[in-house]
C-alpha cells in the first residue's frame, strides 16, 4: 500500500515553531514570537558575518573606512542587531549581554515577561582569521510581575532556563535550539531562499566519544587532576579507544557543536591564571549546559553541575566541562583524585 508522504524535508524553523515542535506547553504567543525574533536575528547576523571580510573594502565595518566614517566591530554590530530584533515586539523585558557592562532594558511594560542572556558574537579571536564564530543565547522568565528588570532577575540557576541555543557561522550557518523538554534540534540556513531548514532533528550526544578539546597551551597552569586526565586521554589503550584525537578551534560555538554531534569532551578548566576558568556562566556555560543535558550529555565545573549554580554576578566566570556523559564522568573522577 502507498505510504502517505509525511516528509521531514523542507520544514522551516518558523513552521517548526508554529507547529509547537519547539516551544512550551500552553505557551502564549509572546514566547513563540520571541523565538521567531531569534530566528530573524540569526538571519540578520549571518548576513553581516558573511560580509565580514568585505567590511574594510566596502566600508561596512572596521575602524575608520575609506569615507572616513566611524565604523563598528562585528561583535558590536551583532550585539545591536540582536537588541533591535528582541526589542521590536516588546515581549523581552531585558537583555544581559557579554558585550554590555550593564543590563539593557528593552521594555518597561510589566507584561514583558522574558529575559534574554547572550554572547552575541563568541569566538572574537577568530573573526579576523575567517574561522567559525557564533551567537549564544538563553531565555528566562521573570519571576515577578514588575516593570522592567534588574540584575537580581538574572541571578537564576541555569536549570530555570526556558530555552537555549546557538547560531554557528561555520561552513554553513546553523541554528541549534532547545526549549524545556522538547529536545535539541538543528536547522541549517539556505542563503538562497533565506530560511533555516530542519536538518538535525532530536540531536542526541553519543554516550562516549574519542575527541578531547582543550587549550593545552595552559597545561603548566592546570591542577594536578586536570593534568592527569590529560595524560590519560593521550595514553594508548585499544579497549577504551585511546588515545583520543585533539580538536580545538578556540570558538566555543564550534568546539561545543562538534562535541555535541560527535561526542567526547570540551573543557575550559580553572587554572593558576584564570582562577574561575575563562567562560561566562550566564552567556556561555548555562546555555550550553542546558543544551547538552537536553541532548543526553553532561555539563560540569569538574566538581558540580553547571545548571545548579546560582549566579551572583552578571559577568561571572566558571570552569566548564561539556560532553558525553561517560567522558565528563571520567574527567570528574580525575578532578576528585579518584
Ligand atoms: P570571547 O567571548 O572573548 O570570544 O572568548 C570566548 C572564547 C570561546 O569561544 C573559546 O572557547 C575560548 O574563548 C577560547 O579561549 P582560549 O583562546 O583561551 O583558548
Ligand atoms: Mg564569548
Amino acid at each position: 500500500s502507498l505510504q502517505p508522504s509525511i516528509s521531514r524535508v523542507g520544514i522551516t524553523l518558523e513552521a517548526y515553531i508554529l507547529e509547537g515542535m519547539i516551544g512550551l506547553p500552553g505557551a502564549t504567543g509572546a514566547f513563540t514570537s520571541l523565538l521567531n525574533q531569534i530566528g530573524l536575528t540569526a538571519k540578520l547576523i549571518t548576513s553581516k558575518v558573511r560580509r565580514a571580510g568585505l567590511a574594510n573594502i566596502l566600508g561596512y565595518t572596521g575602524e575608520t573606512n575609506v569615507q572616513g566614517e566611524q565604523v563598528q566591530k562585528l561583535d558590536e554590530v551583532a550585539n545591536e542587531t540582536l537588541l533591535n530584533a528582541l526589542g521590536r515586539r516588546g515581549h523581552c523585558a531585558a537583555v544581559a549581554s557579554e558585550e554590555l557592562e550593564e543590563l539593557r532594558i528593552l521594555s518597561t511594560d510589566p507584561r514583558a515577561r522574558y529575559l534574554v542572556v547572550t554572547d552575541p558574537l563568541d569566538g572574537s579571536s577568530n573573526i579576523d582569521v575567517n574561522i567559525s564564530i557564533g551567537t549564544i543565547f538563553g531565555i528566562l522568565r521573570k519571576a515577578e510581575d514588575k516593570a522592567g528588570a534588574d540584575i537580581s532577575d538574572f541571578m537564576r540557576p541555569g536549570h530555570e532556563l526556558l530555552a537555549a541555543g546557538y547560531i554557528l557561522y561555520g561552513s554553513s550557518t546553523m541554528l541549534v535550539i532547545t526549549t524545556a523538554g522538547s529536545g535539541v534540534h538543528g536547522f541549517t540556513y539556505d542563503p538562497t531562499v533565506g530560511e533555516f531548514f530542519l536538518s538535525h532533528e532530536n540531536i542526541r550526544i553519543p554516550e562516549r566519544g574519542a575527541i578531547y578539546s582543550i587549550n593545552e597551551g595552559n597545561s603548566a597552569r592546570w591542577t594536578e587532576g586536570v593534568r592527569r586526565w590529560n595524560a590519560w586521554v593521550k595514553e594508548e589503550d585499544k579497549a577504551t579507544g585511546r588515545p583520543y584525537a585533539c580538536r580545538y578551534v578556540g570558538s566555543l560555538v564550534a568546539d561545543a557543536h562538534r562535541t555535541l554531534l560527535k561526542g567526547g569532551i570540551f573543557a575550559y578548566p580553572a587554572d593558576q591564571k584564570s582562577k574561575n576558568g575563562k567562560l561566562r556562566l550566564l552567556y556561555e556555560a548555562n546555555p550550553y549546559a542546558f543544551i547538552f543535558e537536553a541532548a543526553g550529555g553532561r555539563a560540569s565545573t569538574g566538581t558540580e553541575r553547571i545548571l545548579d549554580i546560582t549566579p551572583t554576578e552578571l559577568h561571572q566566570r566558571v570552569p566548564l566541562v561539556l560532553g558525553s556523559p561517560h567522558d565528563v564522568e571520567i574527567f570528574e573522577e580525575f578532578v576528585r583524585g579518584a
